[in-house]
């Protein structure tokens, strides 16, 4: 008894000692982590033109009955399909899944909206696991995140009281995804000449369309050719995936009569190594002596009565014809009319067409 006397004794000094010194001591105070919803794997690196898979998963959840997020991500993904995930059901209830994605939800990012509910009067379930299977496509290079909207509106967890049930606090951490991307390319894609006749020292638009189809957004120089000229050299800056537009007026006065071959040229950029598709070619622009739209080295009645045939009309218009704009201002009025007039009855001297029109040739198809 002595000696289990002694014991109890020590034992309570030191679980006293231990308790002040404790109680002196900064609390180190382990939070309880709640519900969270996040996504698995949380870090992606994918390749573009990849299909993967990424679950919303939750933790620690208690009494759940129904869910729904909101995700938005960067549009360089695009959500393939969502599928229910085991969670809800895993104690045997049988729930309603739905998703709907909108991949083009506004200019910059894509979006999804899922959520499932158990079926019916029957108890939420607890613990972890996975609410839903995700398949994303990686269509374009660059880093995304993919984000809770954390508007209660279209993201919340509720339990299994009756309508319009309790919501049950959370918390959530976004995913991140890495998209491997292409190398630096370029491309001309199109090239477009509004006239395929233009009077010597009258202007034509042409339009030349560049597409930037690498990994990272690019400044580079297009230059548009007739034959070996240059017409005109242009600075443009692409993001990517994106196509632009670029017209340019290609006055003729320095251009020799005849006909030309159009077409641009995208001055690869460093590290580039598709260039093939770094050029393309229009068909053929004919410069022809004034007033000679129906081109047969002369100006006659053919001339007069081709700009007459759409007198008045603008661009879009049924009788359009864009060779009868002269002056290329976009409507075929008696300006058009009167540059035919004033050069009547003239012939050209170039070689060209004087023999057009000694073999009476149409080469142009008027
Ligand atoms: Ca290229
Ligand atoms: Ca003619
Ligand atoms: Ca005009």
């Amino acid at each position: 008894m002595p000696i289990r006397y002694v014991k109890v004794s020590i034992t309570f000094v030191l679980a006293l000692l231990l308790s002040t010194q404790l109680n002196n001591l900064p609390m180190t105070v382990t939070a309880d982590p709640g519900t969270t919803v996040q996504l698995a794997p949380s870090a992606s690196t994918v390749d573009i033109g990849t299909t993967f898979v990424i679950n919303l998963t939750i933790t620690s959840v208690t009494n759940l009955a129904v869910w729904e997020f909101r995700l938005f991500w960067n549009a360089i993904l695009n959500c393939a399909s969502a599928a229910e995930g085991p969670f809800l059901e895993k104690d045997g209830s049988s729930a309603f899944f739905t998703f709907a994605t909108y991949n083009t939800y506004n200019s910059t990012h894509g979006c999804l909206l899922l959520g499932a509910s158990l079926m019916g009067p029957v108890p939420g379930v607890d613990g972890s696991g996975t609410l839903a299977t995700i398949t994303f496509k990686a269509i374009r290079g660059g880093d995304t995140q993919i984000h809770f909207d954390s508007d209660p509106t279209w993201s919340f967890l509720k339990d299994s009281t009756p309508p319009p049930r309790n919501p049950i606090p959370y918390t959530t951490v976004d995913g991140t995804v890495h998209v491997a991307g292409l190398g630096p390319d370029i491309a001309i894609t199109g090239i477009s000449v509004a006239k395929n006749i233009v009077c010597q020292g009258f202007s034509v638009n042409i339009s030349v369309t560049s597409f930037n189809e690498g990994g990272s957004a690019e400044t580079f120089n297009i230059t548009v050719y007739a034959d070996a000229d240059i017409i005109a050299t242009r600075a443009i800056t692409l993001n990517i995936g994106s196509t632009e537009i670029t017209t340019i007026l290609w006055s003729t006065a320095s251009f020799p009569m005849g006909s030309h071959v159009i077409w641009a040229y995208a001055q690869p950029i460093a590290g580039e190594t598709q260039v093939a598709d770094n050029n393309f070619t229009d068909g053929s622009v004919a410069v022809t002596m004034i007033g000679d739209i129906a081109p047969n080295g002369r100006v006659d009645i053919v001339d007069v009565v081709t700009v007459a045939l759409c007198f008045g009309a603008s661009i879009g218009d049924a009788v359009w014809n864009a060779n009868a704009d002269i002056n290329n201002d976009g409507i075929i009025n008696i300006i058009d009319i009167v540059v035919v007039a004033l050069h009547f009855g003239e012939t050209s001297l170039n070689p060209l067409f004087l023999l057009f029109h000694a073999l009476d040739l149409n080469p142009f198809g008027f």
